[in-house]
C-alpha cells in the first residue's frame, strides 16, 4: 500500500484541514453569521451592490481631487477594478459560482480557485471603496450616532484616524486597512494583504467591513508617488460617513 493512500494519511489530512479552518475562525464567523439572521439579510440587501457588475462610480473622476487625483480615478475605476469585475465573472462562470453573492463567495474562498480569490475581494473592496468617498467637505466627520459609537470603541476620532491610518502605512507592500466588526459586534481596525478582506475564511481577521482603504500603489502614486502617508492623511477629508454609517447600521 501507497504511503499516500492510507486510512491513516487521509485522517491526517483531515485533521489536519480541520484544524486549520478552526484556527482562522471560518467556524466562528460561519456560526456568527447562521446564528444572525439580520446580517445575513444586510450583505444581499445592503446598499453596497453584491452583484459581479461595477455599478457607476457615484461622483465623476475629478470630484476628490486635493484628495485622489483624476487621473488616478480614472485608471483606477476603469482599468484596474473593471478587470476585478470582468475576471471575477470568468471565475464564477468557470466555478459553477454565477448563481452566488459576492459574500458567500468571500465567506466560502477557501473551496475556490486563486483568481476567484483575488478577484472577489478585489471586486467587492473596490465596489464598497467608491461608495465610501464624496467630494471634499470642510471639517469631514461623522454624525453624532457614529461619532459615539467610535469614541466609545476608540476613546476618541482622532484617536481613531490615528490608529486606522496607522493599519494602513504599516501594511507592507499591497493590501487595504479595514474598520471592522468583529463576532462580537466590537469595532476592530486591522489590514489585510492584496485584495483580501475580512470577510474571507483565509483572512487573518474575521468580520463584516465597515470602510476600507485602497492602499496599493496604484490607488495614489500618481500624485503622491511613493508617500503613501499624504495620501492616507488627506483621504480623511472624502470619506463618505453617511455612507458609512447607513452601510454599519444594517450590519449591525
Ligand atoms: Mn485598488
Amino acid at each position: 500500500m501507497s504511503v499516500n493512500n492510507s486510512p491513516r494519511r487521509e485522517f491526517l489530512k483531515t485533521s489536519v484541514k480541520g484544524s486549520v479552518i478552526a484556527g482562522i475562525g471560518l467556524s466562528s464567523l460561519g456560526s456568527f453569521i447562521e446564528s444572525c439572521s439580520p446580517v445575513k439579510k444586510t450583505m444581499i440587501t445592503s446598499p453596497f451592490k453584491t452583484g459581479f457588475d461595477q455599478q457607476p462610480l457615484p461622483y465623476a473622476y475629478d470630484a476628490l481631487e486635493n484628495s485622489i487625483d483624476a487621473k488616478t480615478m480614472e485608471i483606477h475605476f476603469t482599468k484596474h477594478a473593471a478587470a476585478y469585475s470582468k475576471n471575477l465573472k470568468e471565475a464564477a462562470q468557470a466555478e459553477n459560482a454565477s448563481t452566488k453573492s459576492v459574500e458567500e463567495i468571500l465567506m466560502h474562498v477557501s473551496r475556490y480557485s486563486a483568481k476567484m480569490h483575488n478577484n472577489s475581494g478585489g471586486h467587492y473592496n473596490h465596489e464598497m471603496f467608491w461608495q465610501s468617498m464624496r467630494p471634499k467637505q470642510a471639517d469631514n466627520k461623522p454624525g453624532a450616532s457614529f461619532m459615539a459609537i467610535l469614541e466609545k470603541h476608540f476613546t476618541s476620532f482622532a484617536n481613531f484616524k490615528t490608529q486606522f491610518s496607522d493599519a494602513g502605512k504599516n501594511r507592507f507592500g499591497s493590501g487595504w486597512a479595514w474598520l471592522y466588526l468583529d463576532k462580537n459586534k466590537n469595532l476592530k481596525i486591522g489590514s489585510t494583504s492584496n485584495q483580501d478582506n475580512p470577510l474571507m475564511d483565509t483572512s487573518e481577521i474575521n468580520g463584516l467591513p465597515v470602510l476600507g482603504l485602497d492602499v496599493w500603489e496604484h490607488a495614489y502614486y500618481l500624485k503622491y508617488q511613493n508617500k503613501r502617508a499624504d495620501y492616507i492623511d488627506n483621504w480623511w477629508s472624502v470619506v463618505n460617513w453617511d455612507y458609512v454609517w447607513e452601510h454599519y447600521k444594517k450590519m449591525s
